[in-house]
């Protein structure tokens, strides 16, 4: 192993064009170049100091090629992080890079990925500042602390999902480049994002993944939003995920507003993605999506796979689909009846998206011989989670639960 130092000037002056700055970089490598070792090795085994103790916290750190990893237990805390080659912080890792933005610059931000791939699955990592510059910047776990991101030279990405959650002190800015949340349970948090897409916003691209009914990673903004007008938007489900006719996902909430609408997606207009129609709305400064399919019966039975009628049973479990629609199961797998309790009272369970009215869509009817039926007045049920009725009146009774829509 060997460690050296050189001087960044020259190639500040050649990416960037900005004035030099003196700054020694420290490289740490194993071997030839081409054969890095991961951070864990180069620190714990030797340059970084003696008897495997961490660099000093004025190091700066030129990850020039090849891998760099931060294994559980790992926590290191640097000056500067120039990244080439690919970076990953594993769960249980600590990754602290201290150094001051100059000037909000992001040429000489703190982080800086030059074509680098950093991947967060999980741990702490903490940054002043993050210029991404053509790199990808991927979190699926743990909690990043970043002063501000700027994705502004080539096409970066920031792609976050999982269990991610992101504070961004300062601003959020992307250039040129693609910003993807994934699913329901990451959390993205910013001052804002005053810029999405400007230096390039023709191809630049803002993605959500829905994977759930139950919310979205929304990309929460205390201050605006600025959207070139050229940006567009892209939507995806992720696999398996049929979404629920009629909810709503709010992909990006901002405290002052959005400035311009994605191209492809003007307010009112419609995106589709695997063969559902979502609506857009910029209302109020958030940008929310909503699946206007009716929430009829066809809407439950394509999202839970469910062939034939209302009146058909597809699981053979002896309730039909229809009663099955209203008491929001899925159609598959059995489902019980509800049974008389001692007072003669019956409950139908009433899913949280069924729309139906009462006596129009669903009725509750009682008969004395299995054959004749009349409809239960509404003011005899109990219509809230469960739809409530209460046998009376002497001899053979019978009841039921007829739904016919919508
Ligand atoms: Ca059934």
């Amino acid at each position: 192993m060997k460690r050296h130092t050189n001087t960044m000037v020259s190639m500040l002056l050649v990416m960037f064009g900005l004035s030099a700055r003196t700054q020694a970089f420290v490289e740490y490598w194993q071997g030839a170049d081409t054969n890095w070792g991961t951070i864990g090795n180069w620190w714990t085994a030797g340059p970084g100091g003696p008897n495997g103790s961490l660099p000093a916290t004025t190091d700066n750190t030129w990850v020039r090629s090849g891998t760099a990893t931060v294994n559980a237990g790992d926590s290191f805390t640097v000056n500067s992080l120039w990244a080439q080659g690919a970076i990953t912080l594993k769960d249980g890792g600590y990754l602290e890079i201290t150094g001051a933005t100059d000037s909000g610059n992001p040429g000489y931000a703190a982080t800086y990925l030059n074509g680098s791939t950093f991947t967060q699955d999980g741990g702490t990592f903490i940054t002043s500042s993050l210029a991404n510059g053509n790199g990808t910047y991927r979190v699926t776990g743990g909690t990043a602390t970043l002063g501000g991101i700027w994705i502004y030279w080539g096409f970066g990405t920031m792609d976050v999902g999982g269990t991610a959650n992101i504070t961004i002190t300062g601003v959020l800015s992307c250039e040129a480049g693609f910003i993807t949340l994934r699913g329901h349970q990451a959390s993205v948090s910013a001052s804002n994002l005053p810029n999405f897409g400007s230096n390039n916003g023709a191809g630049s691209v803002f993605k959500a993944v829905l994977d759930s009914d139950s919310g979205f990673s929304t990309l929460n903004l205390t201050n605006n939003m600025i959207i070139d007008p050229r940006a567009t938007f892209a939507l995806e489900l992720a696999s398996g995920f049929t979404p629920s006719a009629g909810m709503s996902w709010t992909i990006i909430r901002t405290g002052m507003g959005i400035t311009h609408t994605f191209s492809n997606l003007p307010e009112g207009g419609v995106i589709t993605a695997g063969g559902v129609a979502f609506t857009a709305s910029y209302a109020g400064g958030n940008l929310v999506l909503t699946n206007t399919a009716a929430a009829d019966y066809t809407a439950w039975a394509n999202q839970n796979n469910v062939a034939g009628t209302i009146d058909e049973d597809s699981d053979n479990d002896g309730v039909p689909n229809g009663i099955e629609y209203f008491m929001g199961q899925p159609g598959t797998g059995f489902t019980a009846n509800p049974g008389l309790d001692g007072g003669h009272k019956i409950s139908w369970a009433k899913g949280t998206g069924y729309t139906g009215v009462y006596g129009i869509n669903y009725f509750v009817q009682t008969s004395s011989n299995l054959k004749d039926w009349a409809d239960v007045p509404e003011a005899d049920v109990t219509i809230g989670s469960t739809l409530q009725y209460t046998l009376t009146g002497a001899g053979p009774r019978f009841v039921r639960l007829k739904v016919t829509g919508p």
